[in-house]
């Protein structure tokens, strides 16, 4: 029998252990987590984007953290919006030891694997997931940096009511944790105004439908004044052209899943003039403005696309994430997580500040409509 040792020189057997340690301290892993595949693709490729562009930057900075230099390394993953591959990619961020999470994009994603990251003691922003109760579940690792569907949902429903002067309200939603629950939160909007609003319609479909012949035949008869739908753009566009075909006149709301450039591709003309509403949960006022714009621009210029919706508040939930390590002193999540929980950044999509269930503090809403093919801003509130 014959063995093959190899003999490695004592110097060099403790460089190379030196060596082992020191690049496995400074390796600041960032995992995210969005849907790459499928009908919304395009929303997890701008969020993604918005994370590879913060991580180039920290990178170009050079940071350290507790006096070391630090490269910000991005794992990557698809979830196609889908709960079950949602926690399957969760997992697999957990196993790699991430040492945060930005993500997920779907509210029905992101509620099921943050209890994942719980328990791993894993800090997770969502940049994009707005459903309520992903903060509502008492995990101290959960934050996100956009308003939640409590202040979207009930801030269209007013302003449905309010400014368009809506009576007759048909609902239609798409029985995903987010699309049900913004399209609640937009009817207790609309009745937290008084009588005289009534919902005539309501109806259902789901994120994959593409056929609402049936639905919207049934809302025309009831002659609703606008229709509210709690879902994804993917299928809002192709709802707007049957709307147009069916000769449906109503306005047309969403909340900020619909709210995206995309949706004018998705719809063509039956996108309209000043017809159809929706929200992004967040918003800049002021000389804030400014830095969103350069923001705009810079992602542009990078990736040849236009920001769809959400790379923004990506980039600065990376960039508070990393603020935070800084703070402690260390990349380690259970000695940075206290610093992410007292946080006082200022990014590109405003101030960042955690209230005590991880939810951003004063969230602001930026009401758009469509003209010309084109979003077009209505106004930024609170
Ligand atoms: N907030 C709209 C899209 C993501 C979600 O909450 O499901």
């Amino acid at each position: 029998m014959t063995f093959n040792i190899k003999i490695i020189p004592l110097a060099g057997a403790i460089a190379f252990a030196f060596a082992g340690t020191a690049y496995a301290q400074q390796v600041v892993k960032i995992g995210h987590v969005g849907p790459l595949s499928g009908s919304i693709a395009h929303f997890g490729k701008d969020n993604e984007n918005g994370a590879k562009m913060a991580i180039d930057d920290l990178n170009a900075k050079g940071i350290s953290i507790g006096g070391k230099k630090v490269k910000f390394e991005l794992l990557a993953e698809d979830d196609a919006g889908d709960p079950k591959q949602g926690t399957a990619a969760a997992q697999k961020l957990v196993d790699a030891k991430v040492n945060g999470v930005i993500g997920h994009l779907n509210s029905g994603t992101t509620i099921p694997a943050s209890r994942i990251y719980s328990e791993a003691g894993i800090p997770q922003i969502s940049p994009s997931a707005t459903n309520p109760k992903y903060t509502q579940q008492g995990f101290k690792t959960a934050f996100r940096v956009v308003a939640n569907d409590g202040q979207l949902g009930g801030t269209l429903g007013r302003y449905a009511v309010q400014i368009l002067k809506a009576k007759k309200i048909a609902v239609i939603d798409d029985r995903t944790a987010y699309g049900q629950g913004v399209a609640e939160e937009f009817v207790k909007g609309t009745k937290s105004k008084g009588p005289g609003v009534t919902v005539v319609s309501q109806q259902y479909t789901n994120d994959k439908a593409t056929d609402f012949s049936a639905i919207l035949t049934s809302i025309k008869g009831k002659n609703p004044d606008i229709i509210f739908f709690g879902g994804m753009d993917a299928v809002a566009g192709p709802m707007l052209r049957q709307m147009k075909q069916l000769g449906i006149t109503a306005k047309f709301m969403g909340g900020d899943g619909i709210c995206t450039a995309e949706l004018s591709k998705l719809a063509g003309d039956a996108i309209g003039e000043g017809t159809v509403f929706c929200a992004e949960a967040g918003g800049v006022v002021d000389a804030d403005r400014k830095n969103m714009e350069d923001f705009k621009a810079a992602y542009k210029k990078k990736f040849n696309l236009d920001v769809q919706l959400y790379a923004p508040y990506v980039y600065d939930a990376v960039m508070t994430m990393a603020a935070a390590m800084q703070k402690a002193g260390s990349a380690e999540p259970a000695k940075y997580l206290p610093e992410l929980a007292r946080i006082n950044y200022k990014g590109v999509t405003g101030p960042i500040v955690f209230d005590a269930k991880g939810d951003i503090k004063d969230g602001t809403l930026t009401l758009y409509t469509y003209k010309s093919g084109k979003r077009e801003l209505l106004t930024v509130t609170k």
